[in-house]
C-alpha cells in the first residue's frame, strides 16, 4: 500500500498527525531505565520498553499517529477543583479507535499489524521522534512544529515497512517557561523531568506523601499551558466530581465516569487527592 494513501487515511479518521519510520531497539534508553525508580503504573519490564519486536515480532513498520487535545484555563472558586484538560475523555479510546479502523484498512490490503498507545510501555515518545513527529522539549514532552505538545501519541506496529519520514529539527533554545511555571520544580534546568517530583504522577501514586496538588484531583497541565507552542482557551471549570459520588460503589463510580480519563484512579484515590488539596484551602 502507498505510504501517503496511509497518511491520507489515518488523517481522515481524525489523526492530526501521521508519520512513517522503521522499528528499532532503543538500546540507548536501556541503561537510564535499568536505574530509574518507577513510578507504580509503569511497564517494570524494561525490555517491553525499549523493544517493538517483544510486542509485534513481525514488525517491519510504524505507523504514528498524534491526536490533539485543547488546553483549557481554569476559574476556579474556593472549594472548586480541576482534572488536567484533556481527561474529560479517555485518550486510550479515541487515538486506539483511530488506529483500529486503519488498522482494519490495512488488513483488507494483507497488511497485518498491532496496536499501541501508552499502556504498553514502549517509549511512545521515541517512537513518534523517530517518526518526524517533533522533536523533545525541556519538559520532556513531545512538541508537534503545527500541534504543539497538547498531543497524544499512538501507533501501529505493522509487517509492512514504511520510508520514513525525516527528523523535524527544532529545540526550545533559551525559553525556560515550562521551568519557571512548574510548581513543583520537576522540570531540571538543562531540560528533563524529575518524574518522582512531577504532580501528575503524584495525582496518580498511592504512596506519594501528602501534600498540595495545585487544585488538580488528575495529572498536571501547568507546563503545556506555559508553553509558547501551545494555545490555551478559556473555560469556567466547576467542581468535577460531586461530594454524593463518594456514596457510590466503586462499579456504579466508574459506570457513572466511563467516559473520561481520570476514572481509572477510581473514586479512593480522588477523594485522598480532594482532602489534600482541602487543606491548604482551609
Ligand atoms: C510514565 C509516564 C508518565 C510519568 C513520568 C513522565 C516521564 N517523562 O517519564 C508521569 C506520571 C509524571 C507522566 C506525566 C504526564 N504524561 Co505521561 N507517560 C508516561 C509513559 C507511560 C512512559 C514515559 C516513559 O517511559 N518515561 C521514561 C523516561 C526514560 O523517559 P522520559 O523522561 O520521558 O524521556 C524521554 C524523552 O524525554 C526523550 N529524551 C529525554 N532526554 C532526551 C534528550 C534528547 C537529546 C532527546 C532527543 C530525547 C530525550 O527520550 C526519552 C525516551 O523516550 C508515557 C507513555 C509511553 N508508553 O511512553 C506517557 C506519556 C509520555 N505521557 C503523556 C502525557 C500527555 C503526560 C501528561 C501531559 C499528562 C497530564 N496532563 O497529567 C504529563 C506531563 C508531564 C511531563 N512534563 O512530562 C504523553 C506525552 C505526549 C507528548 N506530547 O509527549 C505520553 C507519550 C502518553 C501518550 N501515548 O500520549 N507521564
Ligand atoms: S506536569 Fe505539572 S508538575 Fe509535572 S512537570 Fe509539568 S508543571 Fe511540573
Ligand atoms: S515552555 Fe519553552 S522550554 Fe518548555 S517545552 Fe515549551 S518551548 Fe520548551
Amino acid at each position: 500500500m502507498d505510504r501517503e494513501a496511509v497518511r491520507r487515511i489515518a488523517l481522515s479518521l481524525g489523526a492530526d498527525a501521521v508519520g512513517f519510520c522503521v522499528p528499532r531497539v532503543f538500546h540507548e534508553w536501556q541503561d537510564v531505565l535499568e536505574k530509574r525508580v518507577n513510578l507504580p503504573f509503569e511497564q517494570p519490564d524494561v525490555a517491553r520498553r525499549i523493544d517493538p519486536f517483544l510486542h509485534f515480532s513481525q514488525a517491519e513498520g510504524v505507523v504514528c499517529i498524534l491526536k490533539s487535545h485543547d488546553l483549557f484555563e481554569n476559574h476556579l472558586a474556593k472549594d472548586e477543583y480541576k482534572v488536567t484538560s484533556s481527561s474529560l475523555i479517555d485518550y486510550h479510546r479515541e487515538v486506539k479507535g483511530i488506529l483500529r479502523e486503519l488498522q482494519k484498512i490495512l488488513e483488507e490490503n494483507g497488511i497485518q499489524s498491532t496496536v499501541m498507545c501508552d499502556t504498553e510501555g514502549l517509549l511512545d515518545k521515541q517512537i513518534a521522534l523517530d517518526a518526524g513527529l517533533g522533536f523533545i522539549g525541556k519538559n520532556s514532552l513531545l512538541i508537534h512544529p503545527k500541534w504543539g505538545s497538547a498531543v497524544h501519541i499512538g501507533y501501529l506496529l505493522t509487517d509492512a515497512s514504511w520510508e520514513p519520514d525525516p527528523p523535524v529539527e527544532g529545540s526550545c533554545g533559551e525559553c525556560t517557561q515550562c521551568i519557571d511555571a512548574c510548581p513543583k520544580g520537576a522540570i531540571k534546568k538543562e531540560g528533563g523531568l524529575r518524574h518522582l517530583l512531577c504532580l501528575s504522577g503524584m495525582t496518580q501514586n498511592r504512596k506519594a506523601a501528602p501534600q498540595y496538588l495545585e487544585k488538580y484531583l488528575y495529572g498536571c497541565d501547568i507546563c503545556l499551558k506555559a508553553c509558547p507552542y501551545n494555545e490555551v482557551k478559556e473555560r469556567e471549570e466547576r467542581f468535577i466530581y460531586r461530594e454524593e459520588d463518594f456514596a457510590l460503589s466503586h462499579r456504579e463510580f466508574q459506570l457513572q465516569y466511563a467516559e473520561m480519563e481520570f476514572a481509572w484512579l477510581g473514586r479512593n484515590l480522588l477523594h485522598r487527592n480532594i482532602l489534600w488539596n482541602q487543606e491548604e484551602d482551609r
